[in-house]
Order: C-alpha cells, then structure tokens, then sequence
C-alpha cells in the first residue's frame, strides 16, 4: 500500500461499498439501509449536542423562542430513525423502545426487520452523560408479498444479519458489525462525515474492569455476588482488584468494554427477576458486537443470549457480556452457588435492625 494510499481517510460510506463489494450478488440493501442509518445518526449526534442550549430556548414539550415546538430528545430520535429505516424502502417492520406496537412501514414487502432503542440512556441528557442509538437487523423469514407476521419479528438474536449501536459522547462513534468482524466510525462533524477510525475492532481476552450497577448487590444471585466479590478481592497475580466502572448508560458502558475488555452485567435479580434491559434492542445487538470481536454474552445459565428464544417484542433479559477470560470466570461463579437463594431478604434485614 502506498504511504499516500495509507493516509487516506475512508468514510463510512466507501467502507460499507467495500463490504458489499466482497459478496457477489449482493444487491446493496443492507449497504443502503447502514447509509440510512449512518445519516440518521449525524441528524441526532446534532440535535443531542444542541440539548443544553434548547433547554435555555425552551423545555421539551413547550414553544422556543423561535416558536417552533420543543421536542423530547426521544421523541426526535425515534422520528429521524423512522425516516431513516422508510427512506430506501427495504425494511418492513421497526420495532422501537418508544412504540408499543410493531410499526408496519410503506413498503409491506421489504426484506427487513428493524429493532431498535433510539435513543438508549435518555434520563442521563439532563446531566451531560453520553447516551446512545442501538439497532439490531434481521431479513424476514416470512413471504414478502405481503405484511411481516410475528415469526418475522419474533427471531432469536443469532438471526441478525447487522447490528450496531452510535455512541454520542465525548464524539460521536457509530460501530457495526454485518459478521466480519467490528468497525467503528468517528463523526467529523465540521464536515459532517463518518471516517473509520477503529477498524477490526477485537475485544481484550482479559480486561480488569467490571461495571454493573452495585447498588441492587443485595437483591442479587449469590454467585454473581461471590463474582463481584472475587473482582474486588486484593490479589496482584490475578491484577485484582479490578476496577469499577459504570456509567448508567448501555451503549457508553458496552463501548467501553468492547475497547478495554472485562465485563458489563445487568443481572436478573430479586426485585427485577428478568433484568431491566430489552433483549431484542438492547442486549441481542450488543451480543452480536461483543461476540464477533471475539467476546462472549451469555444469560444468568451461562447459555449463549443470542440463542434466548424470543417471546415478546420488548421482552426483558439479564445479560453478562464482555471479554471471555472474565465471562467465563463468572459463568463459574453463578454455576457453583446456582442453588443457593440470594442475599438476606428484606424481612431478615429488617428484623436485624430492630
Ligand atoms: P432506558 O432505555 O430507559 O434509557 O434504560 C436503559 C439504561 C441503559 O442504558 C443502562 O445500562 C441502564 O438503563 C441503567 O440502569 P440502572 O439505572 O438501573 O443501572
Ligand atoms: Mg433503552
């Protein structure tokens, strides 16, 4: 490769012709559909970094001073998403976090089926947190000469054929996989440009943080309390203790463990049996990511999550996902205190302060 060749930043846009490039007889769709997306992501990236200053002209749901209505972030981010996934008309069905029910688009015969959480993390804008877009694709298993059906939506997450997630933080970073591997974007927003800037990305083996919310500790399975433990527990040889990191915003917690490794767990837990976060916009699309840049998500089984047969569209899971080296040394903690119930329960610890 010549030194010139090196130097040249490749956008998203010729990265994605690239990948189609490869496979002969693609028809471009789904190049289309992550261009569609990719353009989708620049409109919120602008609009999340404006929140500051549209909170000074007007709160969401009142009048700016411009007099134009002031729409919630979410709002906004599910609208530009929807124009986005209608624009090349190959996508069926979209199924969001901020839609109840499935959303049958124009196009009944569209080969795709779109799952996604618009804007991820949306109780932390008000405090200048990162937060996120995340989408999860599959092809419609049904005849498209008419409306998906529920089978189409209702695909286990290994099914994906794309997933990816838009990180807004300190930049703005859209990451994706079509499986061949991770690459992420940075947005170069004076030109308003995606230029690869993570390319092949793989997920460390070992990575020595661990970030779950610590706060429902005592509601939790005794083996992930032992594992969480064990992660704080001094011990040089094993670089323990690990350090903690959560940020209480998926997409921004995930990006983290994808580049630094350890792991990133919402359990299943006393007073939230089957997690709080989605399965199919949430979980499933970062299991695919994590998975194809080498590392591993699971459920509270130790089973492969993107084997979770799916039930409902905005069903809930558990998911523990990160580097290998460290699921599956937590994958044997939960093995080894599966029996045993969790913490005291909150009767016993009443009675043990009175
Ligand atoms: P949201 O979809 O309502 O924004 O909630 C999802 C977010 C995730 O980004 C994050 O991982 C999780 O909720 C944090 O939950 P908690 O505050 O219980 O730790
Ligand atoms: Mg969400």
């Amino acid at each position: 490769m010549s030194p010139q060749k090196q130097d040249r930043l490749i956008t998203l846009e010729e990265f994605i012709i690239q990948g189609q490039n490869r496979f002969r007889g693609a028809t471009g769709d789904l190049s289309q559909l992550l261009r569609d997306i990719g353009l989708a992501a620049k409109i919120i990236s602008r609009e999340v970094n404006k929140a500051g200053i549209t909170n000074i002209l007007g709160v969401a749901g009142s009048t700016n001073v411009q007099g134009e209505a002031v729409k919630k972030l979410d709002v906004f981010s599910n609208n530009q998403m929807l124009h986005a996934l209608a624009r090349s008309k190959i996508v069926s069905l979209v199924i969001s976090e901020e839609n109840e029910e499935m959303i049958r688009m124009q196009s009944s015969t569209g080969k795709y089926v779109v799952f996604m959480d618009p804007l991820d993390g949306s109780s932390n804008i008000d405090v200048n947190v990162s937060i996120g877009t995340i989408f999860g694709i599959y092809m419609r298993t049904s005849d498209n000469e008419d409306y998906p059906v529920d089978v189409d939506a209702l695909q286990p997450g290994s099914q994906q054929v794309a997933a990816g997630y838009v990180l807004y933080g300190s930049s703005t970073i859209m990451v994706y996989t079509t499986g061949m591997g991770v690459n992420g974007f940075t947005l170069d927003p004076s030109i308003g440009e995606f230029f690869l800037s993570h390319s092949d990305i793989k997920i460390p083996e070992f990575g020595s943080f661990y970030s779950i919310n610590e706060g429902n500790y005592s509601s939790w399975s005794p083996g992930l309390q032992k594992y969480i433990e064990y992660c704080k527990e001094n011990d040089k040889s094993t670089s323990r203790p690990y350090t903690s990191r959560y940020i209480g915003s998926m997409v921004a917690d995930v990006h983290r463990t994808l580049l630094k490794g350890g792991t990133f767990i919402y359990p299943e837990s006393r007073t939230k049996p089957n997690g709080k976060l989605r399965l199919m916009y949430e979980c499933n699309p970062m299991a695919f990511i994590i998975e194809q840049a080498g590392g591993m998500a699971i459920d509270k089984n130790g089973d492969r999550l993107m084997d979770r047969e799916v039930k409902q569209i905005h069903q809930r899971s558990e998911v523990y996902l990160g580097s290998r080296e460290n699921i599956l040394a937590c994958a044997d903690f939960m093995k080894k205190y599966k029996s045993q119930k969790s913490g005291p329960s909150e009767k016993k610890l009443e009675e043990a302060f009175h």
